[in-house]
C-alpha cells in the first residue's frame, strides 16, 4: 500500500513515527512543509524538516519533540554574552545542519537532493520530501501588524491576536520533485495531526497539491482534543477566526478532500456531525488520538491504516 503524509512540526511527526515503525520504507513517502523555513544568521532553517527527520531518525528531543537529542548549547551561550539574537535557540548538533544545508543550498543544490542526502546519512527509510524548493513564507496577520510565522511563534510566543494567513511564493512555487509522484501513485494519503491553518494550509497551497488530493481517500487526523491542541496555537488561531475550535472545525477546514477522520474517542459525540459533512460525507474512526509515547504513535498508525484501507 503507497501511504503518503502530509506533517508539519511536532505532532505530525509523531504520527509519522508511528507510520514509519508500521509500513516498509518503500509504502511511505513524507511531505512536509516548509511555510516555517527561515533564514538567522544568514542560516537556512527549515524547523519542520528537521523536526520530522530528526523524529524518524531517533534524534529528536524528547522533550521539546524539536531540536535534537543529547544537545549542547555552547554556540547558544557565546551569542548570549554577545547580546545577538537568542530567541530561537539552536543548539550546536543542531547547527551543524544547518551550516551544512546552506553552504549547499548557496552551491545550487535544492531543498529536497540535501534532505534526500541527509535522510540517507541519517539511516530514515521513507522517503521525506518538502513541499516544494521554492521559497513560500507563512505570514501571520495580527493585531500587531504582519509577522513572519517564527517571530510570532517562538519570538512573541503565539500571543498576538491572529486575523488571517499567508503563504507568500506559493503562486509561483511548484511541488519538490517526487510530490506530485507520490501522490500518482498514492492508495492513500493520511494528513498528519497538524496545526490545519500553518502547516498543513502551505502544503495544500503549492501548485497543484491540493488538487492531487481530489480523486484520492484522504483520512485527517485531528490534531485538536476537546477542543484543544495538545500542543500549539490551533485552538488559539480557530477562535481568533471566529471558529470554535473542535475536531468538527478541522474536518470542516478540510471538508471538500476528506474521505475519512480520525476523531478523538473524547470527542465522541461529535462523530454524526463529522460523518454527515458534505460534499464526501466522511467515514469516521473513533479512537484514542493521544500519542504519549511510542506504542501511542504505531498503534494510532496501525489504526489509521486499517481504517484508511477500509475506505478504498
Ligand atoms: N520552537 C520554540 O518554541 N522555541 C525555539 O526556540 C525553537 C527553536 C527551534 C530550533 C530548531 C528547530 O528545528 C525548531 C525549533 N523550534 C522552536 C520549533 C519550531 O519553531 C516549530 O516547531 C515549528 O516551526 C512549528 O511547527
Amino acid at each position: 500500500m503507497n501511504v503518503v503524509a502530509l506533517a508539519g512540526g511536532v505532532g505530525g511527526a509523531k504520527l509519522v513515527d508511528g507510520l514509519g515503525r508500521v509500513l516498509s520504507p518503500q509504502e511511505l513517502t513524507v511531505i512536509v512543509n516548509t511555510g516555517d523555513d527561515f533564514q538567522l544568521f544568514g542560516l537556512h532553517l527549515s524547523p519542520d524538516l528537521d523536526t520530522v527527520c530528526y523524529t524518524l531518525a531517533e534524534r529528536a528531543n524528547p522533550e521539546t519533540g524539536w531540536g535534537r537529542k543529547d544537545e549542547s548549547w555552547h554556540c547558544l551561550a557565546e551569542l548570549e554574552k554577545l547580546q545577538a539574537p537568542t530567541w530561537f535557540k539552536l543548539g550546536d548538533r543542531d547547527l551543524a545542519v544547518h551550516l551544512e544545508r546552506t553552504r549547499r543550498l548557496e552551491q545550487g543544490q535544492s531543498l529536497s537532493a540535501i534532505t534526500r542526502d541527509f535522510c540517507a546519512n541519517w539511516g530514515i527509510g521513507p522517503e521525506v520530501i518538502p513541499m516544494s524548493d521554492d521559497p513560500v513564507a507563512t505570514r501571520v496577520f495580527t493585531d500587531q501588524g504582519v509577522l513572519a510565522f517564527q517571530e510570532y511563534f517562538v519570538r512573541e510566543g503565539c500571543q498576538p491576536e491572529v486575523k488571517g494567513f499567508e503563504f507568500a511564493g506559493s503562486g509561483e512555487a511548484l511541488p519538490a520533485p517526487g510530490v506530485m509522484e507520490s501522490l500518482g501513485e498514492a492508495d492513500l494519503v493520511i494528513i498528519c495531526p497538524s496545526n490545519p491553518w500553518v502547516s498543513i494550509d502551505p502544503i495544500l497551497s503549492v501548485g497543484t497539491i491540493r488538487e492531487g488530493l481530489r480523486d484520492l481517500p484522504v483520512v485527517a487526523v485531528t490534531p485538536l482534543i476537546a477542543g484543544q491542541a495538545l500542543k500549539g496555537p490551533a485552538a488559539k488561531m480557530y477562535r481568533e477566526m471566529g471558529i470554535t475550535p473542535s475536531a468538527r472545525a478541522v474536518a470542516e477546514h478540510y471538508r471538500d478532500l476528506l474521505t475519512g477522520f480520525v476523531l478523538d474517542s473524547r470527542d465522541q459525540d461529535l462523530e454524526d456531525q463529522i460523518g454527515s459533512l458534505t460534499p464526501r460525507k466522511p467515514g469516521v474512526l473513533v479512537t484514542d488520538t493521544w500519542m504519549k509515547n511510542i506504542e501511542d504513535r504505531v498503534r494510532l498508525a496501525r489504526e489509521t491504516l486499517t481504517f484508511g484501507e477500509g475506505l478504498t
